[in-house]
């Protein structure tokens, strides 16, 4: 009953997945053209079927064996693997030794990502679309560990017998050693990476495989003589500190196997928040004082995760029957600050000091995503597992009551969203 992500709280194991499709401009032009299955095939962007010019925006695993990249010009590609109908004609070359090759036809690869996208929101309720063959999927409600491999299994299965297309699975308890799991058995991968494994899976890899090192910062940390992941998950961060800053300890925490960045739909939100009701109204203000303080400690951690900083901080108070208050303060400029939400948040609690409360919720909105990746969560959330705090009734599941309603020129708003509508207005 915990995952509120609370501070200081143990998460539970997440169950995450990042499915990427093997060699995907190939793999589209071979389920259109069945015939070029199992040859080398390369797939030019600005490459015209006889000419040479253009460069390799993918190539099969097979083609892949002469030594031809993505990025790498068509002309070096073709000296590499020439083009089968070109060896057919010359004695000096062996059609056996030959590929094939192919321009780039995006509007036919977007649709087929849409196919495999489909039955990825299929399969999981919550979905990052990362690029046109890449994705994370968060099933930690549907998926046990002990499942994960017949679920992934599975989802491999239905992706290629719907769509006609290869996806390599990772399994972690993290994105970053998801989507390494999901690179590190192309093609046709399927790694489980389980808690607990997660630090020895990366220890033998190359610090590149690090989420947030990249070749200038691997070069640095090999003059270190940091090499491997397991290097740098040992490194004495001090050191890291002096090199690199802050950016230093949060490589060696990934390099650790801690990544806690949760996985969200695309696109920003307009707001993050979190709502807990009691199982009775309470007119004890320090209940709902404390209870404040838990949605507060939730949501500012919640906001450090997905890296947004807030403008805007707010509260929900519904008093019986259903009747839904809201308050907000807004500050001169974008903030990430937990001490904060929870002292604005219950200053604006004190107004309702004694009345009866059914439920509480806080939000922070105003969201700047700038300094980092974006997110999407729409209106409130019901916690569904922050649990009762002594002496005080079991906080009662609930459907959301909705977004957060204001008119303007009112904040108290009738319960007119309790039919499940999602209307949502900005604070402020
Ligand atoms: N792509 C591109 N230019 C690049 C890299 C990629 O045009 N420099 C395109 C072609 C790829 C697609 O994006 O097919 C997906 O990129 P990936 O990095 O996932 O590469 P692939 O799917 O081709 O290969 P892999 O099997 O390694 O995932
Ligand atoms: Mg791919």
């Amino acid at each position: 009953m915990d995952g509120l992500g609370l501070p200081g709280s143990s998460r539970r194991e997440r169950v995450l997945a990042h499915v990427d499709m093997d060699c995907f401009y190939a793999a589209c032009e071979r389920q259109r053209e069945p015939a070029l299955r199992g040859e080398p095939l390369v797939v030019g962007m600005g490459y015209e079927p006889g000419e040479t010019h253009g460069a390799v925006a993918t190539a099969s695993y097979e083609a892949r064996e002469y030594g031809v990249e993505s990025a790498m010009p068509i002309t070096d590609a073709l000296e590499r693997l020439p083009r089968k109908v070109d060896a057919v004609d010359d004695p000096e070359r062996d059609v056996s030794e030959a590929g094939f090759y192919r321009p780039v036809e995006l509007d036919y690869y977007e649709s087929v990502g849409r196919d495999v996208k489909a039955i990825l929101h299929d399969t999981a309720d919550t979905v990052r679309e990362v690029s046109i063959d890449e994705a994370y999927l968060d099933v930690s409600d549907t998926v046990d560990w002990s499942e994960a491999r017949a679920w992934a299994t599975d989802l491999k299965d239905r992706i290629e017998a719907s769509v006609g297309v290869v996806a390599s699975v990772g399994l972690a308890p993290t994105m970053s050693a998801a989507k390494v799991a999901s690179d590190h058995d192309k093609p046709d991968g399927l790694i489980i990476v389980e808690p607990g494994e997660v630090r020895d899976f990366f220890a033998p890899l190359p610090v590149e495989a690090v989420h947030g090192v990249g070749p200038v910062t691997a070069r640095e940390l090999a003059a270190m003589g940091i090499e491997t992941a397991g290097d740098l998950a040992s490194a004495d961060p001090d050191r890291l500190d002096d090199a690199f800053g802050e950016r230093g300890r949060e490589i060696r925490r990934f390099a650790r196997g801690e990544d806690d960045r949760d996985v969200t739909p695309k696109g920003d939100p307009k707001s993050l928040s979190r709502e807990s009701a009691f199982t009775e109204a309470t007119e004890e203000s320090e209940t709902v004082r404390r209870r404040v303080r838990t949605l507060a400690d939730a949501v500012a951690d919640r906001a450090r995760r997905q890296e947004a900083r807030y403008q805007t901080i707010g509260i929900k108070v519904v008093t019986p029957p259903f009747d839904v208050n809201t308050r907000a303060q807004s500050l001169p400029g974008p903030v990430e600050d937990a001490d904060l939400v929870e002292s604005v948040a219950l200053d604006l609690l004190t107004e309702f000091d004694g009345a009866a409360v059914r439920k509480v919720g806080v939000r922070v909105s105003n969201l700047d995503f700038s300094a980092g990746q974006q997110a999407s969560l729409d209106g409130f959330e019901t916690t569904d597992d922050d649990g009762p705090e002594p002496g005080e009734g079991r906080a009662v599941d609930q459907a959301p009551l909705g977004a957060f309603q204001e008119r303007a020129g009112t904040d108290r708003v009738a319960d007119g969203d309790r039919g499940g509508q999602t209307t949502l207005d900005e604070f402020g």
